[in-house]
């Protein structure tokens, strides 16, 4: 396959709620985002992947949809979105939208219509079910706690919902459930975006015998065996055939239970499915089977590299990487990799951006990544809105025997809402987001992080960013060069190289505060410095790598 437009793009997403107010309510919108739309090209992203703007009531902000073809209004208007997306593609800015289609809302008119009676022809279009022994069909517990049934009082029957109980699942085994995907991809499409970000798209096949498990903590069975997802692939096909065979588009995959195995036929090379897909192998480092995610501390790094090594050669000539350290989802990058303390948050951001964005993939960076924006210092649960950090914290607290404070450092650690926490502009006390009153509290320490003080700043974590990505545009070695681990067993050093038609690069990158002895690889002993890849402004000290550093080398 000859190269693809996204395998040498950097997409940036944009947390519409979070990254831009223009009407003071406290919330990010559409007319916000086109109007720093200047700030991403100045940063040279290529694609921007929105997070959903569609028409929604909010239980989940905006993954629950009550209508593909319309606007939030809190976001704005149809017309607002088209002038976004014009001044984006005049500034040579790609939009990728975020397709969530293994739920609706249950506000949509089809869920309206399928729970109103038993012979409704969209009844088919959700999983309802009848009750057993007077009780749910399964004793699954749902990605945000409780049951994933829900009792229909007027029809008498249980409908399905892998999130929370306004996100019912949409039944893909219904040809029409498809077509009607489609057709909504072919009117975002026919308006002019450039691909989509699909939502737990690996869970749009289920085993419809809905099987009972073994009870966890909670007294719900894990959702996991519910997922057949090796069943997902023949509706991709179609999806291919039917609809983005007919565009020039980038897609992107949201499949959490992602193996190596799995993604060679999701992100074939072939262009039969999918551009790519995001694997959580990396994030799920430090979970745990009794808490889930709501484990403190960070992973090993032999256990970090091995599973980037697995992916970047897992995937060699076959398929494509997607590369991430964070997202709407996840934590803070700064403060969940690296070190977000004053005196190392700077060098160590930098560090994390020079070893994601130098291996083979599609790099993403999540809004204020950029800037090396941090976790917020959440006391209490009143601060946070995630309606998935309020069922963890009941987990935790009542199922788990955690203590408040326990529960607490979860949250400063884990919790969604670290990322969702607005954007920080500038230094005035609500950081340039909006002029009313925030929807989620601003991070004091927009104070000193923020766009303003870096845009401007050539040893900025912001310039360090743009060097990176412009580097990515211009090397043949950085999109498409193969990689190989190097010291695999250092619990320090992050080393690797990649290789094409003879140029070698090694980037190295120091993942402690301390000085660690790192001795150049043989054929390195003449070679050039990559100036985007540094993060000191003096040059490499031989024989050691100074706390945090990260470097290149091209041989
Ligand atoms: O955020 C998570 C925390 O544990 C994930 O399990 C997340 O729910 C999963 O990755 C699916 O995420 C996507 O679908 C959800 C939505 O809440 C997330 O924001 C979205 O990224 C339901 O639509």
């Amino acid at each position: 396959m000859s190269e693809q437009w996204w395998q040498r793009a950097v997409v940036y997403q944009v947390y519409p709620k979070s990254f831009q107010d223009s009407d003071g309510d406290g919330i990010g919108d559409l007319p916000g985002l086109t109007r720093r739309l200047p700030y991403l090209a100045k940063l040279g992203i290529d694609v921007i992947w929105l997070s959903p703007v569609y028409a929604s009531p909010m239980d989940d902000n905006g993954y629950d949809i009550s209508d593909y073809r319309a606007i939030a209004p809190v976001f704005g208007t149809m017309e607002d979105f088209d002038t976004m997306l014009a001044t984006a593609h005049g500034l040579g800015i790609k939009l990728v939208m975020d397709l969530v289609a293994n739920h609706t809302s249950d506000e949509h008119r089809w869920f309206e219509e399928s729970r109103s009676s038993r012979d409704n022809p969209y009844r088919d279009y959700y999983y309802w079910r009848d009750p057993v022994d007077g009780h749910e069909p399964s004793n699954m517990g749902g990605v945000f706690g409780g049951s994933i049934w829900e009792w229909d009082e007027g029809t008498g029957q249980y409908y399905l919902h892998c999130f929370s109980k306004k996100q019912p699942d949409l039944n893909w085994e219904n040809p029409r459930v498809r077509d009607e995907v489609y057709d909504l991809m072919d009117f975002w499409l026919a308006k002019g975006v450039d691909g989509f970000r699909m939502d737990v798209i690996g869970m749009i096949a289920k085993d419809t015998s809905f099987p009972s498990g073994e009870p966890g903590p909670t007294g719900y069975s894990s959702l996991y065996p519910l997922i057949q997802d090796e069943r997902v692939h023949p509706w991709l096909q179609e999806m291919r055939q039917r609809v983005l065979s007919r565009y020039d588009t980038m897609t992107v995959g949201e499949v959490g239970g992602a193996t190596v195995e799995t993604a060679k036929k999701y992100a074939n090379l072939d262009g039969s499915e999918l551009s790519m897909v995001f694997q959580f192998e990396h994030v799920g480092l430090t979970g745990s089977p009794e808490r889930g995610k709501w484990v403190t501390g960070k992973p090993r790094l032999v256990d970090l590299k091995r599973v980037f090594e697995h992916w970047e050669t897992g995937l060699e000539g076959v398929a494509w990487n997607s590369l991430f350290w964070d997202n709407h989802d996840q934590p803070r990058a700064v403060s969940r990799w690296a070190n977000d303390a004053p005196e190392w948050r700077e060098l160590s951001a930098k560090m994390l951006a020079t070893c994601l964005h130098l291996m083979k993939g599609t790099p993403y960076v999540y809004q204020g990544e950029e800037l090396g924006m941090t976790n917020y210092p959440f006391e209490d649960m009143s601060l946070i809105d995630d309606l998935e950090a309020h069922d963890a914290y009941r987990m935790l607290t009542q199922d788990c025997g955690c203590t408040h404070e326990e529960a607490m450092a979860a949250m400063r650690e884990i919790c969604r809402d670290n990322a969702r926490t607005p954007m920080q502009w500038d230094a005035t006390p609500l950081a340039g987001f909006t002029t009313g009153s925030p929807w989620l509290p601003v991070n004091p320490n927009c104070a000193y992080i923020n766009a303003a003080a870096q845009v401007d700043d050539p040893t900025s974590v912001f310039a360090h960013y743009q060097r990176l990505i412009a580097l990515r545009h211009e090397s043949d070695l950085v999109v498409h060069g193969i990689f190989r681990l190097l010291m695999p067993e250092s619990d320090e050093v992050f080393a690797y190289e990649r290789a094409l038609d003879g140029k070698r690069m090694l980037v190295a990158c120091n993942f402690t505060e301390r000085e660690v002895p790192f001795a150049l690889p043989d054929g390195y002993e003449d070679a050039v410095a990559v100036a985007a890849a540094a993060n000191y402004a003096e040059p490499c000290v031989p024989g050691v790598l100074r706390p945090y550093e990260s470097l290149a080398l091209l041989a």
